[in-house]
């Protein structure tokens, strides 16, 4: 293994190095060994029942109950999409339980009652003299009801535009309730039901949309509503925001119901009292992979790390805690934390893992539940081991909190109120029809060890700054530029003239930081808002997005609505889709007539980015006609 090429992290290199010589294993060790499966890899390995597994080959071209490479390929395909859309639903419907659960005096409340007051009105809730508490509980029933509905569609908030739902209506994708797509999409995949890959990508498409318009939505509103609407913030990113001196807790995970008590709880006198006592100077913390975007956009809690570096943390041999809920959590910590003095601790029913110690976090007793947690990491610091700590000293300066809102806040600054009206996103589709930006690209997803580590994220945002196209980023890739000094003002250096100038102007850096995976609904906002400006369907803006190095179902499910949205979406690792040529035709090509995108695959960031802006020329010329 050549450490060297498997970042471009220098704190990475660092870390893996250390694995080396303390005789631990991290998943850069395990991709050495693992192959993995050529069947899987194309999509044409049938688990659904147990006649087989059934494998495609040229001797066996059709599973035993006859489905076809195509079948099995959309199947899997379309599980991937509901494994997704389920874990971003699911985490939406946990903060509309925490909304229903706030009360004047309770650990919840409401913090952004203006959010709350616009979102009842939408879904025409009565605001006039009534309990701001008795609005969100029945904003959080309405919220609830989303997801189970008998009967009806989906309630789409204002910012999608009627072309895309007329779109969508066309093709009948049109989603009725967030949790009824992600079951019809296991009933369809039942053995002996959808046999038609055609079909099979019109029920996931419209489980995706479901999943972005519907399920991350509610996830990304009612969290503001509840723990506020980020506003940009300064932070630092990667592993030297760890103390040498104080009590290190990583946050990581995904849903601010959590987080957002940790951050409480270590502010509380008690507790930093306790972390004297125990001889450190203070309580530390660190957020990893979503729930950093998280805690940073609304806290500046400073970010350790993405994806690819949980376990590094631990191997500094400086954390104390490592608090996890939900998703994209390594069950490898469980092991390599015995192995230093880090206390692995789970919280949520939904994801415990053998080995941790897990302290069920109950939202009812929010606080003290946090403060437990917290206090767990405060007693281990006495177990540190001087002599296993390395903490890399590489961090760089961050800008975050991008939310829709706080962009439209910068905009107005440069507003002619004689001419204009503030508080809208026209400076922004102005500066996109002027050609002053090119255009804009949603840079997401997470890490993937097919790729080096964040080279995919970095290298294609620097092409497309540099090319006067101005980057929305959140998840994973939020930390890769993050850590890369992208998401930094100065970073205006590496943009083109056009987009510097802009950068200059409305005071903002070339990359936007808008939060969590299921912010990905903030970037759907904030192009609804513009095409609405610009009275077009979002598949004409010049707009493109991409994920260098996605791994997750969720990522499939985002890729999936994306597109459906009418956005092109290259991603940097194919699909487990190569096995099946009709669905491989349709993603990569029919889609365009379908839903006005479609997806492209392309491992190499810096080409990927020149098809990019290849896409954003062509949408552009048709845009000026
Ligand atoms: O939801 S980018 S590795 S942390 S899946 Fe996971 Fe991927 Fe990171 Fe957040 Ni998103």
């Amino acid at each position: 293994m050549d450490e060297k090429l498997l970042s471009i992290d220098s704190a990475v290199n660092e870390l893996i190095k250390k694995a080396k010589e303390d005789g631990v294993e991290t998943i850069f060790d395990r991709k050495e060994n693992m192959k993995p499966c050529p069947m899987g890899e194309k999509g044409i390995c049938c688990r659904i029942c147990a006649m087989g597994p059934c494998r495609i080959t040229p001797k066996t071209p059709r599973g035993l109950c006859g489905a076809t490479a195509d079948v099995i390929v959309s199947r899997n395909f379309a599980r991937m999409v509901a494994g997704g859309a389920a874990a971003h639903s699911d985490h939406g419907r946990d903060i509309a339980h925490v909304l229903h659960m706030t009360s004047k005096d309770g650990n919840y409340k409401v913090t952004d009652e203006e959010k709350l007051k616009e979102l009842a009105k939408r879904w025409k809730i009565e605001t006039e003299g009534r309990d701001i508490y008795d609005i969100a509980h029945e904003v959080a029933e309405f919220a609830l009801n989303e997801f189970g509905k008998p009967f009806g569609t989906l309630e789409f908030p204002p910012s999608l535009p009627e072309q895309r739902k007329k779109v969508w209506e066309n093709l009948n994708i049109v989603p009725r309730a967030i949790d009824r797509e992600v079951v019809t999409i296991m009933h369809s995949t039942h053995v002996g039901c959808t046999a038609d890959a055609d079909s099979m990508l019109n029920i996931s498409m419209r489980t995706a949309i479901s999943d972005g318009w519907g399920g991350s939505y509610i996830a990304t509103e009612l969290s503001d509503i509840l723990f506020g609407t980020p506003i940009p913030r300064e932070t630092e990113a990667n592993l030297g925001v760890l103390e040498e001196n104080q009590v290190n807790i990583v946050l990581h995970g995904h849903e601010p119901s959590l987080s957002e008590m940790i951050v409480l709880a270590a502010e509380d006198p008690e507790l930093i009292e306790l972390a004297k006592e125990v001889g450190a100077d203070g309580i530390n913390l660190a957020g990893m992979c979503c729930t950093a975007n998280e805690v940073t956009m609304r806290h500046g809690v400073k970010i350790a790390g993405n994806f690819a570096q949980q376990e590094l943390a631990v191997l500094t041999g400086a954390v104390e805690a490592v608090i996890v809920d939900v998703q994209c959590i390594f069950p490898a910590l469980a092991s390599l934390a015995e192995c230093y003095h880090t206390k692995f601790i789970t919280t949520s029913p939904k994801a415990r893992i053998t080995g941790a110690t897990h302290i069920e976090f109950d939202e009812e007793k929010a606080l003290e539940s946090a403060k437990q947690i917290v206090r767990e990491a405060i007693l281990n610091f006495k177990n540190r081991k001087k002599e296993k700590v390395f903490i890399p000293k590489t961090k760089s300066h961050a800008m975050v909190g991008y939310s829709t809102k706080a962009i439209i806040n910068q905009l107005d600054k440069v507003v002619n109120s004689h001419i204009d009206k503030p508080g809208t996103v026209k400076p922004l589709a102005d500066c996109i029809t002027s050609g002053v930006l090119r255009g804009a690209a949603g840079i997401v997803g997470c890490n993937n060890p097919k790729v080096k580590h964040d080279y995919g994220h970095v290298e294609m945002i620097k092409e497309l700054i540099k090319n006067d196209v101005i980057v929305v980023t959140t998840g994973c890739a939020a930390q890769a530029a993050a850590k890369a000094g992208l998401l930094s003002k100065d970073a205006r250096k590496l943009a083109g003239k056009g987009l510097a100038t802009v950068c200059e102007l409305v005071d903002i850096p070339p990359v936007l930081h808008m939060g969590s995976c299921v912010d990905i609904s903030r970037i759907l906002e904030l192009v609804g808002l513009v095409a609405k400006q610009l009275n077009v369907d979002i598949s004409e803006l010049p707009v493109v997005g991409a994920a260098p190095e996605w791994m997750s179902e969720k990522a499939v499910s985002i890729g999936t609505y994306v597109v459906s949205s009418g956005i092109d979406t290259w991603l940097g690792v194919a699909p487990p889709v190569t096995g099946g040529p009709r669905v491989l035709e349709i993603l990569t090509s029919e889609m365009e007539n379908m839903v006005g995108a479609k997806f492209f695959v392309e491992p190499d960031p810096i080409k990927a980015a020149h098809q990019m802006i290849e896409k954003i020329e062509q949408k552009r010329k048709v845009l000026e006609e």
